[in-house]
C-alpha cells in the first residue's frame, strides 16, 4: 500500500502541469513569500508598499529604505540610488515614490537575472510627466479599445472600489508610470460634475500611495452644457468664472488632481475657434484657472479640416503662429506623426518648430491601425523612431527627444503620454504581446534611450522565461514585427489605406459619395496611371518646408528621400528604379511579400517554442497568429490586386507560402 501511495505521488508530481497562466500576472513577479528583512528608516503608505513589494518577493540580502530628509546626495524627485553595503542592499531617495520605483528596479533586476555582483545605480526619469490616456466613456466603451470594456466601474463608484484598480497602479508604478487621464478625449461634459468627480476621487485615492495622479479630458462648451451658460467663449467673464469655480470644486475633492487635456476644434468638438479666439485664449483661459492649484494644462494639436488641401500639414500651420502666446502651465500634446497614429509616418514636424512652448509626444499603444489586438506588433521600435529623429531644429542632434525633454530649448514642464490599450480582458490588453507595449511605454517615458530589444528582453524574462532558447527567437520576432506589418499593409511612406471607420483591414479604393475625401484612402495614396503617392515637394502640397534644412532637402528629392518615407513625401513614378534596382511596383510587390512572408515565420517559429512556456499563453498567442497570416495574404492581395489596375506593367506573380 505504501509503495501505491509512493508511486501515486511519484506519478502525480511528474505529471503536475506548469501552473496554468492567463497573463493578468503581467510582468510581475508571481506572488511568493520569501519573508525578505526590509527596514526603513521612515513610514507612509507608499513606504509600506515599497517594503511589502520587497518582503515578499525579494530572495536576496536584506534591504534598507532610506528616505533622504535633506536632499544631501543631490537626489531630486521620483530618483533613486541603489547600492550594495557589506550585509545590505541600500534604496535611497528623497521622495517615498522614488523608494518605491527603486524597490521595483531591484525586483526587476531579479527577475531578469541581473541582481548578483556590484549594483550601482542612480536613476532618474527623463519626463517630469509620464501618463496613460484612457479613451474611456462613460457607459463603459473604450474609443479604439480591444480589450474589453473601461476598466473604471463607474456605475459603482464611488462606493465599490474594485481590486483591479490596485493591480493597476501597481502595474504602472512597476515601470514609472506617475499619471492617468482617466476618460476620452471626445470628452463627455459630465465627468467634471459633482457625481463624476467623486468616482475619479475615489480612483485617485486608490493610485495614490502607487505615485499616481488623476488628471481629467474636459469637453470646451463644460460652461454651457454643464453650466447653463450661454456661451463657451473663452474671453467671457462668466465663462473663466465658471471654469474658476469648477477647478475649485475639483481640488476640493481631489487635493492633488493633476489637470485637463483637452480635444478642441477637432473632429467636431467644440473650441475657442467655434468664438473666433484662439488655441492660445482656450488653453490660457482653462490654464489661469489651475494656476494656483498647481495645474496644468495638455493641449492637443491633433486638427485637421475637410478644406485643407493636405491634412499632414495644418496643425503645424495652426500651432507655430502660436508660439510663445501660452502660459507657462499649458503643454501641447502632439501626436508622433503629422496624420495619424499610421503604422509608420515621418515625425510630426511641430517638433522643434515651436521653441516657446512646452511640447509632449502622444504615442499610441493601442493597435488601433496596426492590427488591433489581434495582431502581434512590438512597437519600441516604432516609438525609438519617433525620439530619435533629428529634428535640425538647432543643429545636428535636435532630436525629437532631446527636444521633449527640454535639451534644446527650455521647457516648464516636460512629458510623454501614451494611449492606453488597456481593459477588462484577463490578460489586460487582449493580445498578450500587446503588454509588451505598455511595458515599453512606460520604460521609455522613464528612459527614451533604452534599446527596443534590452525592454523586449526584459519583459519575455518578467513575463515569461528566462530560458534563452525562448528568449532570443521571441525577442527577434518582436523586434520584427512592427517592421513586418508596415510591409504587409503600406510599405514605403503608403498611409491610411484602411477600410472605412473601424481601421482594421485594408480597403485603398474606397470611396463614399459626399464622404470628406481626407476620410478616404485615395486622398492619402494618390494612385494613377502616372504613379503612387502624395506630392508634398516644394512642386506639390509643400509639406516638406516644414521642416527643418538640411532634412527638408533630403525629403524633397526624389533620391535622396528614405525609401521608407517615398510615397509619403512623393508622386512616383511605377516604373522609378529604387535603390534595390527593382522598378517602383516590383518593390511594392516584394515589400508586401516580404511582410507576408515574415509573419508565417513567426507563426512557424512560436510553434516551436511550445515546450518553453505554459499551454494556455502558448496557444492565445498561437492563435492569434494564425489571424495575423491570414490578415497578411488579405492585406497583400487586396492591395497589390487594386494598385496593379494603375500599373502599366505586368505585375510580378505573388509568391504563396
Ligand atoms: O486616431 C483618431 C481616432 C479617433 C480619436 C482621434 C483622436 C479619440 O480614430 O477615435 O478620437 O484620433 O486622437 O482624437
Amino acid at each position: 500500500m505504501k509503495t501505491i501511495i509512493i508511486l501515486f505521488a511519484c506519478v502525480f508530481l511528474c505529471v503536475k502541469p506548469v501552473c496554468a497562466e492567463d497573463g493578468s500576472r503581467l510582468w510581475l513577479p508571481l506572488e511568493k513569500n520569501y519573508h525578505a528583512k526590509v527596514s526603513s528608516n521612515d513610514k507612509n503608505p507608499t513606504i509600506d508598499i515599497a517594503i511589502r513589494e520587497l518582503q515578499t518577493q525579494w530572495k536576496g540580502k536584506p534591504v534598507k529604505l532610506a528616505l533622504a530628509h535633506h536632499k544631501i546626495n543631490l537626489l531630486f524627485g521620483d530618483s533613486y540610488k541603489i547600492s550594495k553595503q557589506k550585509e545590505t542592499i541600500l534604496i535611497q531617495s528623497s521622495s517615498s515614490i522614488g523608494l518605491l520605483y527603486g524597490a521595483f528596479h531591484l525586483l526587476r533586476l531579479q527577475q531578469t537575472g541581473k541582481a548578483e555582483g556590484e549594483l550601482n545605480i542612480k536613476e532618474s526619469p527623463a519626463f517630469d510627466l509620464r501618463i496613460l490616456n484612457h479613451w474611456d466613456n462613460i457607459d463603459g466603451s473604450i474609443e479604439r479599445g480591444y480589450a474589453g470594456k473601461s476598466l473604471w466601474d463607474w456605475e459603482d463608484l464611488p462606493e465599490t472600489v474594485s481590486p483591479r484598480y490596485t493591480e493597476y497602479a501597481r502595474a504602472n508604478a512597476s515601470i514609472g508610470i506617475n499619471a492617468t487621464v482617466l476618460n476620452n478625449v471626445n470628452a463627455n461634459p459630465q465627468f467634471i460634475s459633482r457625481e463624476y468627480l467623486l468616482k475619479a476621487a475615489a480612483l485617485a485615492r486608490v493610485f495614490r500611495p502607487w505615485g499616481i495622479r488623476v488628471y481629467l479630458s474636459v469637453n470646451f462648451s463644460s460652461p454651457v452644457q454643464l453650466g447653463d451658460l450661454p456661451t463657451a467663449d473663452p474671453l467671457d467673464e462668466a465663462v473663466c468664472r465658471w471654469w474658476k469655480d469648477k477647478v475649485r470644486e475639483i481640488y476640493s475633492i481631489i487635493p492633488d488632481f493633476g489637470g485637463f487635456l483637452v480635444k478642441a476644434n477637432s473632429e467636431g468638438l467644440p473650441g475657442p475657434h467655434d468664438f473666433g479666439r484662439t488655441h492660445a485664449d482656450g488653453a490660457n483661459m482653462l490654464a489661469e484657472a489651475l494656476e494656483p492649484f498647481g495645474g496644468i494644462v495638455m493641449w492637443r494639436a491633433f486638427v485637421y479640416d475637410a478644406k485643407s488641401p493636405d491634412r499632414a500639414k495644418q496643425a503645424y500651420e495652426e500651432f507655430t503662429p502660436l508660439d510663445g502666446k501660452f502660459r507657462k502651465n499649458v503643454i501641447i500634446q502632439v501626436k508622433n506623426g503629422p496624420i495619424d497614429f499610421q503604422p509608420r509616418e515621418p515625425f510630426n514636424p511641430l517638433f522643434g518648430a515651436m521653441q516657446k512652448t512646452p511640447l509632449m509626444l502622444e504615442l499610441q499603444i493601442t493597435q488601433e491601425y496596426l492590427g488591433q489586438a489581434k495582431q502581434l506588433a512590438y512597437l519600441a521600435p516604432m516609438y525609438e523612431e519617433c525620439l530619435q529623429s533629428d529634428t535640425y531644429a538647432k543643429g545636428e542632434g535636435s532630436t525629437v527627444a532631446q527636444i521633449i525633454t527640454g535639451k534644446v530649448f527650455p521647457q516648464t514642464v516636460t512629458a510623454i503620454a501614451g494611449v492606453a490599450n488597456t481593459g477588462k480582458d484577463a490578460n489586460w490588453t487582449g493580445h498578450l504581446f500587446a503588454q509588451a507595449n505598455w511595458y515599453c511605454f512606460g520604460r521609455l517615458a522613464w528612459n527614451p534611450g533604452l534599446s527596443p530589444e534590452e525592454m523586449a528582453d526584459e519583459w519575455l524574462k518578467m513575463t515569461f522565461t528566462g530560458n534563452p532558447a525562448f528568449v532570443e527567437p521571441v525577442k527577434e520576432m518582436m523586434l520584427n514585427s512592427r517592421e513586418a506589418m508596415v510591409n504587409y499593409m503600406m510599405p514605403l511612406g503608403l498611409a491610411h489605406l484602411f477600410a472605412w471607420e473601424h481601421h482594421y483591414g485594408p480597403d485603398p479604393g474606397f470611396t463614399l459619395p459626399n464622404a470628406r475625401p481626407d476620410w478616404l484612402p485615395p486622398y492619402y495614396h494618390r494612385a494613377d496611371s502616372a504613379g503612387l503617392g502624395f506630392d508634398r515637394t516644394t512642386n506639390g502640397s509643400n509639406a516638406v518646408s516644414q521642416y527643418f534644412p538640411p532634412l527638408r532637402d533630403s525629403l524633397n528629392c526624389l533620391e535622396t528621400c528614405p525609401e521608407k518615407f517615398l510615397l509619403w513625401f512623393h508622386h512616383v513614378p511605377w516604373n522609378y528604379r529604387m535603390h534595390s534596382g527593382r522598378t517602383l511596383w516590383e518593390e511594392l510587390c516584394y515589400k508586401y511579400q516580404s511582410g507576408v512572408d515574415a509573419v508565417f515565420a513567426f507563426q512557424k517559429l512560436w510553434d516551436e517554442m511550445k515546450p518553453y512556456i505554459d499551454a494556455e499563453r502558448f496557444n492565445a498567442v498561437q492563435s492569434k497568429l494564425k489571424i495575423q497570416t491570414e490578415d497578411a495574404v488579405e492585406w497583400r492581395d487586396v492591395c497589390l490586386g487594386y494598385f496593379r489596375q494603375f500599373e502599366l506593367s505586368p505585375p510580378i506573380q505573388a509568391r504563396l507560402p
